[in-house]
C-alpha cells in the first residue's frame, strides 16, 4: 500500500502506516484493498442463506432471479438481513449491560475484589425509578435489588421496559399504538431470530417493526443499564483533561494497551498498573513507570472516569501495535481485529483475551472473573512489567502527535453545567436553543471504517456543523477522532465554532464538542433529550426538537442498532454508509422517507460529510420553525 497520506487525516496513524508499508505487516487498511471490488450483491442486501435451499441471490437488474427459491422478495431478503445484524448489534450492548449488572449484584453481595459502590447519588436515583427502597437500608442491600431488577428487564415476557418511561410521555405512546414498545430485551432479540427464519415474517414493514423495538430494547435497555449501572460502581464521570494520540505511548515506560468496550477489568487494570509493588518491579527493569492507555471504547470508560490517556481508535488499534513499544495489549469483547494476534507475532507485544466469550488466534488468554478481579488485573500487568525487557529497542518508533481533550460530560452534568450554581437545571440549555444562540444539537458516533479516510468524515462533519452553531455530542470512536483533531478543547470554540456557540462555550467554559462516552453511552444521549422535552418550550416529543444524529464512518452491528434506536426515538439520522438494503426499493422508501410517519424521523445515507452537514442544518431549520423559534441568532 503506497498511498498512505489518502488513508487517514492523521499524521500519528499516516507515519506508522508508512512504516507498515515500508516493513511490509499487513493491516485492515491493506487488506480492504485486496478485498476490493466488494462483493456487491452483499452491499445491496439481495443475498440470503437462511436456508440451505439456497444461498439465494436477487439480480438487481439483468434478467436474473427476482425471488430467492422460497419466494422471498429483494425487500424481504434486505429486511431480514438489516435485521438480524441489528440483532447481533443489540445483543452486544445488551449483554455488556448484563454483564455490569452482574458485577453490582457480586459486589453487593460481598463476592468481588476491586469493586464499590462509588456513585452512591446515582444509585438512589435508579432506585427510586426502579421502585426499591431505600430508607433504613444498607447501600449493598439496595445496590442487590437495583441489581436484580435491572437483571429481570433482560428476561421480561410481557410489559414494558423501566427506562422507556424516561422518554417523554407521547413517544411512549407512539410506541405503545405502532407495536415498537419493548417488552423484554433479550425477548426482542429472540423473536427477530424467529421471525427471518424461512418461512416465517415476508413483510419488510413488519420485520422493520420487530427491529426498531429490538433496537429500543438497546437503547433504552441494555445500553441504558450499562451505562447507569457503570455509573453506580465506577463512579459518575466528571469533565475531566486527558491527552490522546499515539503520541502517548512512553518509550521508557512499560506500556499497557486496553482495548474493547467492558469497563470492569480495566478498572481494575487502572488500579493495579498505580500499583506500588508493581511500579517498583518496572524500575528494577529499568523502566520509569507503568503506562496505561485505551483503544476504542474501553478506553473511552476510563478516560471519562480516571482520565486514561486514548492511543487510538478502531483503525488505529494495528498501528499501536506497529510502533513496537506496545508490551502488552490486553482485549475483552467486540471491535477487537483478529488479526492483532499475528500481528504481534512480529513484535515483542504480548497480547492477552481476557472474556471466555472472546477468544483469539495467538492470544494468551488470561480468564477474567469479576469476584476475583485485582489480582487477575495484577497478574497481566506484571506480565506487561515483565515483558518490558523483551522490547526491540531498533523496533520502536512512537509518533510524537499527541493532543489535549476534556471528556467526561453527562447528562446529569448538564444540570450543573449549564444550571449555574443556585438551581440545577436544563433551563440554559433549552434558553439557549430558543432564543437561537445554539442552532440546535447533533450527536456524531460510530466507528471508523477503511471505505473512508480515517477520521475525515467524522472531523469534517464536526467542524461543519460548530461553525453553524450547533452543538455536538460524540460517543465511540467519533469522539476519539474529534479529540485528535483538538475539537475537545475550549480552545476549539474560538478557533472553530460559530458566534453562538462561542458565546456558550467561553461563558461555561467548555469544548464545542462534548465527549459523552463509549457505544453504550450513546443511552445518556437519549436522557439528555427526554430532559431537555421535560424542561419544556421546545414541544412535547424528541421528534420535535431541533437536533440530528449522525455515524459518518460506521461499520459494526452495534451501529445498526443505535441507528435505529435513535431515529425510533424521534431523532433524523444520517448514515454515512447505507444501510445494505439498496436493492430493496421498498425498504429503501420505508427507511429513507415512509420511517417519519411511523416514528417522526428518518434515515438518509450521505458519504460527504459537508453534504451531510447541511442536510443536518435544514432540518434543524425546519424543526426550529415549526417550534416557531426565533432566527437562529448569528447564523447564515
Ligand atoms: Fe433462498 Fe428463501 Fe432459503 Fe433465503 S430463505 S436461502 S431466499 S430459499
Ligand atoms: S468502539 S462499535 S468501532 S465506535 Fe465502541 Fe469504535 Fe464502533 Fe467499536
Amino acid at each position: 500500500m503506497n498511498n498512505c497520506e489518502e488513508k487517514s487525516i492523521d499524521c500519528a496513524s499516516k507515519e506508522i502506516l508508512n512504516i507498515s508499508t515500508e516493513k511490509g505487516f499487513c493491516t485492515a487498511f491493506d487488506r480492504h484493498e485486496v478485498m476490493e471490488p466488494e462483493c456487491g450483491f452483499g452491499q445491496l442486501g439481495i443475498c440470503c442463506k437462511n436456508c440451505v435451499m439456497g444461498p439465494c441471490r436477487i439480480d438487481p437488474f439483468g434478467e436474473g432471479a427476482k425471488e430467492g427459491i422460497c419466494g422471498a422478495t429483494a425487500d424481504v431478503i434486505a429486511a431480514r438481513n438489516l435485521i438480524r445484524m441489528l440483532a447481533a448489534g443489540a445483543a452486544a450492548h445488551s449483554d455488556h449491560g448484563r454483564d455490569i449488572a452482574h458485577t453490582l449484584l457480586a459486589t453487593s453481595e460481598g463476592k468481588t475484589k476491586g469493586y464499590t459502590v462509588k456513585g452512591k447519588e446515582k444509585l438512589f436515583t435508579l432506585a427510586k425509578e426502579l421502585n426499591v427502597k431505600t430508607e433504613n437500608r444498607k447501600i449493598e442491600e439496595i445496590a442487590h435489588d437495583v441489581a436484580e431488577k435491572c437483571f429481570a428487564e433482560f428476561g421480561q415476557q410481557h410489559g414494558e421496559l423501566q427506562f422507556t418511561h424516561r422518554a417523554p410521555k407521547k413517544r411512549q405512546e407512539l410506541w405503545r399504538k405502532g407495536r415498537f414498545m419493548p417488552r423484554g430485551i433479550d425477548r426482542e432479540i429472540v423473536e427477530i431470530m424467529h421471525r427471518t427464519h424461512i418461512g416465517v415474517d415476508n413483510d419488510h414493514e413488519n420485520l422493520i417493526q420487530q427491529g426498531i423495538r429490538a433496537s429500543l430494547g438497546d437503547g433504552w435497555g441494555g445500553s441504558m443499564i450499562a451505562t447507569d449501572l457503570s455509573d453506580v460502581i465506577f463512579g459518575m464521570p466528571e469533565p475531566i483533561r486527558s491527552i490522546t494520540n499515539l503520541g502517548v505511548l512512553k518509550e521508557d515506560e512499560v506500556n499497557v494497551i486496553v482495548h474493547g468496550h467492558e469497563p470492569t477489568l480495566s478498572d481494575v487494570i487502572v488500579a493495579a498498573s498505580q500499583d506500588k509493588e508493581l511500579l517498583e518491579l518496572a524500575k528494577s527493569y529499568g523502566a520509569k513507570g507503568i503506562n496505561l492507555a485505551g483503544i476504542c471504547c474501553t478506553a473511552n470508560e476510563i478516560l471519562m472516569r480516571h482520565g486514561i490517556s486514548v492511543a487510538g481508535n478502531f483503525l488505529q488499534q494495528e498501528l499501536a501495535v506497529i510502533t513496537g513499544a506496545v508490551d502488552l495489549m490486553l482485549v475483552d469483547v467486540q471491535c477487537i481485529m483478529p488479526a492483532l494476534g499475528n500481528l504481534c507475532q512480529c513484535f515483542h507485544t504480548k497480547f492477552v483475551s481476557t472474556s471466555p466469550k472472546a477468544k483469539f488466534p495467538f492470544a494468551e488468554h488470561v480468564e477474567f472473573s469479576e469476584e476475583d478481579a485485582l489480582p487477575i488485573a495484577k497478574k497481566i500487568v506484571r506480565m506487561a512489567v515483565e515483558n518490558y525487557k523483551n522490547r526491540k529497542k531498533e523496533l520502536v518508533k512512537i509518533p510524537k502527535d499527541k493532543m489535549e481533550l476534556i471528556a467526561g460530560f453527562t447528562a446529569e452534568y448538564v444540570y450543573k453545567m449549564l444550571g449555574g450554581k443556585y438551581r440545577s437545571t436544563y433551563r440554559p440549555l433549552n434558553d439557549a436553543i430558543i432564543s437561537g444562540r445554539l442552532r440546535g444539537a447533533a450527536g456524531i458516533v460510530g466507528c471508523n471504517n477503511p471505505k473512508v479516510k480515517h477520521d475525515w468524515a467524522h472531523v469534517t462533519l464536526a467542524k461543519e456543523l460548530i461553525k453553524k452553531d450547533v452543538l455536538v455530542v460524540v460517543t465511540g470512536c467519533s469522539a476519539i477522532a474529534d479529540a485528535k483533531a483538538g475539537l475537545l478543547v475550549p480552545e476549539a470554540a474560538k478557533k472553530y465554532a460559530g458566534r453562538g456557540l462561542q458565546e456558550i462555550c467561553e461563558a461555561v467554559g467548555i469544548p464545542p464538542v462534548l465527549h459523552l462516552g463509549s457505544c453504550v453511552d450513546c443511552s445518556r444521549i437519549l436522557t439528555t433529550l427526554a430532559n431537555v422535552v421535560l424542561e419544556g418550550g421546545l414541544g412535547e416529543d424528541i421528534s420535535d426538537l431541533p437536533v440530528a444524529g449522525a455515524a459518518p464512518e460506521w461499520m459494526s452491528e452495534k451501529a445498526v442498532s443505535i441507528g435505529f434506536y435513535v431515529a425510533a426515538s424521534g431523532v433524523y439520522t444520517v448514515l454515512g454508509f447505507p444501510f445494505p438494503v439498496l436493492g430493496g426499493k421498498k425498504i429503501t422508501q420505508l427507511l429513507t422517507k415512509d420511517l417519519e410517519k411511523l416514528v417522526g424521523a428518518n434515515f438518509d445515507f450521505e458519504p460527504d460529510p459537508v453534504k451531510a452537514a447541511d442536510l443536518i442544518i435544514k432540518h434543524l431549520d425546519k424543526k426550529r420553525e415549526a417550534l416557531k423559534l426565533k432566527p437562529v441568532m448569528y447564523g447564515e
